[in-house]
């Protein structure tokens, strides 16, 4: 991992059409007052765009691979953290999926989920729908039922013991084939009830949202939700934006940033209230008339339902959803009222009940109201 957040700022991952830079680290900046820092970590949030084995933390990696007896290539975490050095998305996927091979059981799926819930609610994370692979998975041989067996009894109690609620959203990977995938959703669908939605995930290069159109017409036919990623200047960004947007419909959008680029899909997006989970890790900025944007503000700016997320945060420095959004609102210069907005379209984009939403909404009034922002 690279740790040179000065010459990073405002740098993509997965630019095709801007230079290429190393993976940033999301600390919050060391210039940022006190007073702005604290108020970040304190408001009310909710996070969807977080991939559960991307939480997989390298000193978890050790102790479950000393657990199931599986030998890792790396002398120690310092040795595997200094090997988590991304210059695309091809190579961060190949660094994120070989971490997944010391996942093994019931268990292991317990101890991670619980272990990002536990995160989440110190970060006054008070709700999150997270992503899981389960074709990754099924296909080192782990039984469907033991992946979400294992998260969904993690739900269960970090509800009961922390408070914080929480569901799962099963990604297709988009890299791999059509059929593929829908073994994995025909394996998981007698869990249908464990599950909020189906999303999209993995090498977008090449691989459009409607590869998996008969995917999500299943996945809807059965009650689930749909998501996709559109990640950052992808290759036919804007075909695969119009795709998710319009022929498969889906519910939301992980990512986006490039719908910036697009008036015709920026209005149609706002027609639909659709709301885009941005990670400030990987959405660098995008270039819209010849001029450089951060995502975060040309989608607040344009008025489009945006939140921040912390995406892979265990292959990003530790840096969970706290430090995702204390770096953007560096970036972005994000003002009280504006972060605000960002957790009140978050709890808006919760798939839950408009109770449920309704008692989120009122505790982050209340934190607002409590300090003086008006929102
Ligand atoms: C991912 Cl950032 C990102 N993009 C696509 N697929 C992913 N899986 C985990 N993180
Ligand atoms: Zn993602």
């Amino acid at each position: 991992m690279h740790l040179d957040r000065r010459s990073l700022i405002g740098g993509a991952l997965c630019a095709a059409a801007m230079p290429l830079l190393p993976m940033r680290t999301l600390a919050a900046p060391d210039d940022m007052p006190t007073d702005m820092a604290a108020f970040i970590a304190a408001m009310p949030k909710a996070e969807y765009h977080v991939h559960l084995e991307g939480t997989l933390e390298a000193e978890m990696k050790f102790a479950l691979a000393k657990r199931n007896g599986v030998t890792l290539p790396y002398a120690d975490v310092a040795a595997m953290k200094r090997s988590y050095v991304f210059h695309d998305l091809p190579t961060f996927l190949k660094v994120y999926y070989e971490g997944m091979n010391v996942l093994l059981t019931e268990q292991d799926f317990y101890d991670l989920c619980y272990a990002y819930l536990a995160k989440a609610h110190s970060q006054n994370v008070l709700y999150a729908e997270m992503f899981f692979d389960p074709q990754q998975h099924i296909d080192r041989g782990v039984p469907i039922a033991a992946v979400i067996g294992g998260i969904t009894r993690a739900r269960a109690d970090a509800e009961a013991k922390l408070g914080i609620g929480s569901q799962l959203i099963l990604c297709f990977m988009r890299d791999l084939t059509a059929e593929n995938a829908m073994a994995a959703l025909d394996a998981a669908l007698p869990y249908k009830d464990k599950l909020v939605g189906v999303g999209l995930d993995s090498d977008e290069k090449d691989n459009p949202p409607s590869k998996f159109a008969a995917h999500f017409a299943k996945a809807r036919a059965a009650g689930l939700k749909v998501t996709a990623h559109c990640d950052v200047n992808q290759k036919d960004t804007l075909e695969h934006l119009r795709e998710a947007l319009v022929d498969i419909a889906v519910d939301r959008i992980d990512h986006g940033g490039n719908i910036l680029q697009s008036p015709e899909l920026i209005a149609i997006a706002k027609a639909k209230d659709m709301a885009f989970t941005v990670c400030p890790s990987f959405s660098g900025k995008v270039v819209v008339d010849g001029q450089p944007v951060e995502v975060v503000r040309g989608m607040l700016d344009r008025g489009l339902k945006v939140s921040i997320n912390s995406d892979d945060p265990a292959y990003m420095g530790s840096n969970y959803i706290t430090q995702a959004m204390a770096e953007a609102q560096v970036r972005s210069k994000l003002t009280k009222a504006e972060l605000v907005r960002i957790s009140r379209n978050a709890f808006d984009t919760a798939w839950i009940t408009p109770d449920r939403k309704a008692g989120y909404q009122a505790k982050l009034a209340a934190f607002a109201k409590a300090r003086g922002v008006a929102a």
